[in-house]
Formats: structure tokens, sequence, C-alpha cells
């Protein structure tokens, strides 16, 4: 079964990423399997390095939005890419517009390793 950690890695990394491309959320959310059974409906990607996106876990503790106390503040702003579906998606043709950005990112983590399992803004 995929654990916590792998499903992070596979829903929220990309570390050598993006290709500058408006296609980018449309193939990766379905290459990532976002798009079974359901679109997700947003969904972001980062790309920087792995260790960098783990050492997050370290960096600023602060309550997440659903008052868990385990998330944690980027120290530094890193390349992301928001994918959120457009209003006239219809599954199973999932369409999202892709947005990059650079950002303060905040995780929450989980277990020992303490490591990414989820994505809060
Ligand atoms: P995402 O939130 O990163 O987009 P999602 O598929 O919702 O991904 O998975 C997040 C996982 O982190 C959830 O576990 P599950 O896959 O076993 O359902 C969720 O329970 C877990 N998690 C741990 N801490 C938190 C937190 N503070 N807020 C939300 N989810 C958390």
């Amino acid at each position: 079964k995929e654990s916590r950690a792998m499903k992070f890695q596979r829903q929220h990394m990309d570390p050598d990423g993006p290709s500058n491309n408006s296609n980018y959320c449309n193939q990766m959310m379905r290459r990532r399997l976002m798009t079974e059974g359901r679109c997700k409906p947003v969904n972001t990607f980062v790309h920087e390095p792995l260790v960098d996106v783990q050492a997050v876990c370290l960096q600023g503790n602060i309550t997440c939005k659903n008052g868990q106390p385990n998330c944690h503040k980027s120290s530094s702003s890193m390349k992301i890419t928001d994918c959120r579906v457009t209003s006239g998606s219809k599954y199973p043709n999932c369409d999202y517009r892709t947005s990059q950005k650079k950002r303060h990112i905040i995780v929450a983590c989980e277990g020992n390793p303490y490591v990414p399992v989820h994505f809060d803004a």
C-alpha cells in the first residue's frame, strides 16, 4: 500500500519541472493519478529538491487549516505550480488552469522520520 509520505510525493513533488507550458496541469494531474474517479479540484506541485521540501518539517511550526498542530511553513519561498479545475471541466475530461508562483509553502508532517504528508497552503 502507498504510504502517506509516498502519496505526498506523488501528488506534490516535481523537482525537475515545470515544463513551461499551459498544459502542465492537464498532463501532470492525469499522470499522477489525480483524475481517477473524479477531478481533484485543487493541487499544488513543488519544483524544489525533495530534501529541501522534507526540511520544511523542521521549519516554523504553525496550526494547520484543519486545526491540527503539525504544519510547518518554509523559511524560503519555493517554486510552485497551482492547478485548479476550470468551471467548465467535466469528468472524465479534467481540465485545469496552470499558474506558476514563488511562495512560502505550508505542509503537514507526520511520523518517524517526520516527513511531509499533506500540502496545506
Ligand atoms: P493533500 O491534502 O496533500 O492534497 P490528501 O490526499 O488530502 O492530500 O492527503 C493528505 C493526508 O495527510 C491525509 O491522509 P490519508 O491520505 O491517509 O487520508 C490526511 O489525513 C493527512 N494529514 C496529516 N496531517 C494533516 C493535517 N494537519 N491536515 C490535513 N491532512 C493531514
